[in-house]
C-alpha cells in the first residue's frame, strides 16, 4: 500500500491496516498482544483490543472478553496472561514457570494463566461494546446484552476482589505485588521498591526470550531488573499465590495510584452500565462506594498545590513521587479541588510533558523528558505509548474535556500514521520502538477512527 505523502497513511488506509493487523494477530478466540514478542493474551491488552474490535465486529469483541473471563480465577482475579493453547517456549515466563494450575487453589486447570493481575480497564471495553451495539441491528444488540447477562456477575467478582483482596486495609488504593501488575513494568516509579528486592541464591535459572525478539537490549528492561521480576514470581509460587499470604510473602508491595484511579473510574463506568441495564441495585451501590473510596484514596496522595499523585511503598513505608504518567492519576478519576486540577492539567499540557518543545507529537511520554530518570528509548522510562494516549483521550472526553480529548486523538493519530503500530515511540524523533504490529496500538487507532 502506498504511503500518502510525508504525513504517512490516510485515515482510511490506516483504519484498513489496523483492522488487517488485528485479523493477523487473531488466534481464533483471542488476539495475541503482538505477533512475536507477546504471542498470548494479556489482560489489559485484551480490553483495549476489544475496544478496537467493537467498531469492526461487536460479536468478535465479545468473544475476546469471553475468552479472558473464561480464565478468571475462582477468587475473582483476572490473570494478567492467558496462554494460548499449545504454547511452547515462545514467551518467558510461560506456564511452566508460573505453574498456577498446580500451585494455586483458585486458578483454573485450563487455560493456563499467569498468577498476577493487570490494570482493571475491562469495563471500559464493555461500555464501548454496548455503545457500538446500540448503533447496530437488533441481533447485534442482543449479542452485547446477552454478554452482559452472562458476565455481569464475573465483572462484579473481579471488582469485588480488587476492592477487598487488594485493599485489605481499606486505604482506597490497590496494592501490587509485582511491577508487571502496573502494566508499566520498569517505570522509574518502581526503582526504589525494586532496589529492596534481594534476589535469593536459589532463583531457578532461566533464559530470556524478549531480548532475542527485540534485538536492541536498550529498549527492554535490564537483566538485573529481570532477575528481580523472576524472584518475585518465585516468592509468589512459594506462597501458592494465596491472597492472604502475599501480604507478607513478597518483598515488593506498593500501592499504585494509577491503577487505583483506573479502578475508581472503572467502578463508576460499571455502575453506569448497571443503572442503564437494570442490574441489581445492591451491586450498583457497591460499585459507587468503591468508586468513592478509591477516588478519595487517590486524592489523599496528591500535593495540594500541584495536584500531582504519588504511589506508596508499603515495604519501605514511604511515598514515591515521580514525574511519570502516574502523577496524572487524578485527571482520570476526578476529585481534585479546582485549583489543583487546573495546575495538574497545566503540567500535563506544559513543557514537562505534552508541551515539551522537542516532542515530535504532543502526546504524553511515559516519563517526563525533564526527569533525571528519563530514557527516550527504554520501555516505560520515557517513550510514548499510543495506548496511554488513547486512555487519557477517552478519560478526558468522559470528564467533559472535549477539546483536550480531541487534541490527544489528533496527535495520537498523527503519530500512528507511520503505519508501524509500534508498541512505543521515541518522543523526539518519533522512531517506532519495541514490538511492531502491537495489537493495542491498532485498537486505539480503530477506536479513534471508528
Ligand atoms: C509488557 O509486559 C510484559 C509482562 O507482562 C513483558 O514485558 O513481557 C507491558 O507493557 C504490559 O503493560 C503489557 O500488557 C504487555 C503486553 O503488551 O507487555
Amino acid at each position: 500500500m502506498a504511503v500518502a505523502g510525508s504525513s504517512g497513511f490516510s485515515p482510511t488506509q490506516l483504519a484498513a491496516r489496523a483492522a488487517y493487523l488485528l485479523r493477523g494477530n487473531d488466534l481464533g478466540v483471542m488476539t495475541s498482544a503482538a505477533p512475536k514478542l507477546y504471542p498470548h493474551m494479556w489482560s489489559w491488552d485484551a480490553a483495549f483490543v476489544a475496544v478496537g474490535l467493537a467498531p469492526l465486529s461487536v460479536e468478535r469483541a465479545v468473544v475476546e472478553l469471553d475468552t479472558l473471563l473464561s480464565a478468571q480465577w475462582k477468587n475473582g482475579m483476572i490473570p494478567h496472561i492467558v496462554f494460548a493453547d499449545g504454547a511452547g517456549g515462545d514467551y518467558f515466563p510461560g506456564p511452566d514457570r508460573w505453574e498456577c494450575a498446580l500451585l494455586a487453589a483458585h486458578a483454573p486447570q485450563h487455560p493456563d494463566t499467569s498468577g498476577i493481575m493487570q490494570p482493571p480497564v475491562h469495563v471500559i471495553a464493555v461500555q464501548r461494546i454496548l455503545e457500538h451495539a446500540r448503533r447496530r441491528g437488533r441481533s447485534t444488540r442482543a449479542v452485547a446484552e446477552e454478554f452482559l447477562d452472562r458476565r455481569w456477575a464475573d465483572l462484579m467478582r473481579w471488582h469485588r476482589w480488587l476492592a477487598h483482596a487488594r485493599d485489605p486495609g481499606g486505604a482506597g488504593r490497590i496494592t501490587l505485588y509485582h511491577g508487571w501488575e502496573s502494566g508499566m513494568d520498569n517505570s522509574p516509579r518502581w526503582d526504589s521498591a525494586y532496589a529492596n528486592v534481594v534476589v535469593g541464591p536459589d532463583l531457578p535459572p532461566y533464559r530470556r526470550i524478549d531480548t532475542e525478539v527485540v534485538r536492541d537490549p536498550a529498549q527492554r528492561p535490564s537483566d538485573t531488573e529481570y532477575d528481580r521480576y523472576l524472584w518475585l514470581v518465585e516468592q509468589m509460587r512459594r506462597a501458592r499465590y494465596d491472597d492472604a499470604a502475599l501480604v507478607s510473602a513478597v518483598s515488593f508491595a506498593v500501592q499504585d495510584v494509577f491503577v487505583s484511579a483506573v479502578f475508581a473510574l472503572a467502578c463508576d463506568v460499571l455502575a453506569d452500565i448497571g443503572e442503564e441495564q437494570s442490574r441489581p441495585l445492591a451491586d450498583v451501590r457497591d460499585l459507587r462506594s468503591w468508586a468513592d473510596r478509591f477516588r478519595a484514596g487517590v486524592i489523599a496522595t496528591t500535593d495540594e498545590r500541584t495536584g500531582a499523585a504519588r504511589d506508596f511503598d508499603l515495604r519501605a513505608g514511604h511515598w514515591i513521587s515521580t514525574k511519570t504518567l502516574a502523577m496524572f492519576a487524578p485527571l482520570l478519576c476526578g476529585g481534585l479541588p479546582r485549583p489543583a486540577e487546573r495546575a495538574l492539567l497545566r503540567t500535563f499540557e506544559g513543557p514537562q510533558f505534552c508541551g515539551h518543545p522537542d516532542l515530535r507529537f504532543a502526546a504524553p511520554p511515559s516519563t517526563s523528558p525533564v526527569a533525571k530518570e528519563f530514557r527516550p528509548r527504554e520501555y516505560w522510562r520515557g517513550p510514548v505509548w499510543p495506548v496511554m494516549t488513547w486512555l487519557f483521550s477517552w478519560a478526558f472526553a468522559r470528564r467533559g474535556w472535549a477539546d483536550r480529548s480531541a487534541l490527544l486523538r489528533e496527535e495520537g493519530l498523527r503519530q500512528a500514521s507511520d503505519g508501524t503500530f509500534a508498541e512505543y515511540y521515541e518522543p523526539f524523533s518519533g522512531a517506532p520502538l519495541g514490538s511492531m504490529q502491537q495489537s493495542w496500538t491498532a485498537a486505539a487507532v480503530l477506536d479513534w477512527l471508528g
